[in-house]
């Protein structure tokens, strides 16, 4: 049986440069003569997306705990592509996914758990890179504090949970799920941030044949 390609996931706070490294690598994999796909979360081009896409841009009220089910749903509208284009040989480049779920609505204060569950079973990535970057920095960017959840205070309980997250995704107890979590200096410049990236990546692209795991 041939290997099935590996599953990428992209992860950091609001401008900490995700769709631009996204981009470079989905270039450097092509280059590579691999084939591979970019998704992004929320996809706002769905009819569930556009909710979310009315919610973020404060055009719409929704409550908390909608909103939250509402993302998570449109990361299962997309499960089962996941798993085909993984089984077919296309690595998948994700931007954002299930942590930036939890860390987002646990940080506007629902409970930690109650955040996870709907996200639990999802298809589990092969590599995690979380663009760490200080809330500091990342403001200084250009486009910050036009959507939601671009605050100051936000940011930091944001980053605080994704810390948690990585402690818990690389500690014991994964089972088959266990991915690896690595963090990335996002404060860096495109280019070594890219070379950082792809350090972790290039060994992965020649595919494996553990199956697909589920998160959780
Ligand atoms: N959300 C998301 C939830 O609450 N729950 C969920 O389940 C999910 C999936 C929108 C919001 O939704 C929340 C989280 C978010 O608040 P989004 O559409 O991914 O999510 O929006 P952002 O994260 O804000 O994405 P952005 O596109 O705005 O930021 P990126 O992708 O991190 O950054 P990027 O690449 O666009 O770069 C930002 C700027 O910085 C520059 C770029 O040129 C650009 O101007 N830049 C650099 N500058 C200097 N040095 C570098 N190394 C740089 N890299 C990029
Ligand atoms: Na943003």
């Amino acid at each position: 049986m041939s290997p099935r390609a590996p599953f990428i996931v992209i992860e950091g706070l609001d401008r900490s440069g995700k769709s631009t490294q996204c981009t470079t690598l989905i270039n450097r994999l092509e280059a590579a003569g691999i084939p591979a796909k970019l998704l992004k979360f929320p996809d706002r081009t769905t009819t569930i997306g556009q909710m979310i896409d009315a919610y973020l841009k404060s055009q719409s009220e929704l409550d908390d705990h909608l909103i939250h089910l509402l993302f998570s749903a449109n990361r299962w509208e997309l499960a089962s592509t996941i798993e085909r284009l993984l089984r077919e040989g296309t690595v998948v480049v994700c931007d954002r996914y299930a942590f930036s779920g939890i860390a987002f609505s646990a940080s506007k204060g629902l409970p930690f758990e109650w955040c996870r569950a709907p996200d639990v079973s999802l298809p589990a990535p092969d590599l995690t890179l979380f663009l760490d970057i200080s809330p500091e920095a990342a403001m200084a960017r250009g486009g910050y504090g036009e959507e939601r959840y671009e605050k100051r205070e936000m940011q930091e309980s944001v980053r605080r949970i994704f810390v948690r997250l990585a402690e818990e995704m690389n500690g014991e107890g994964m089972g088959d799920s266990r991915s690896a979590w690595i963090t990335v200096d996002a404060s860096q410049t495109m280019d070594d941030v890219s070379e950082a990236m792809w350090a972790h990546v290039q060994p992965m692209i020649g595919g494996t044949h553990r199956p697909i795991g589920r998160l959780w």
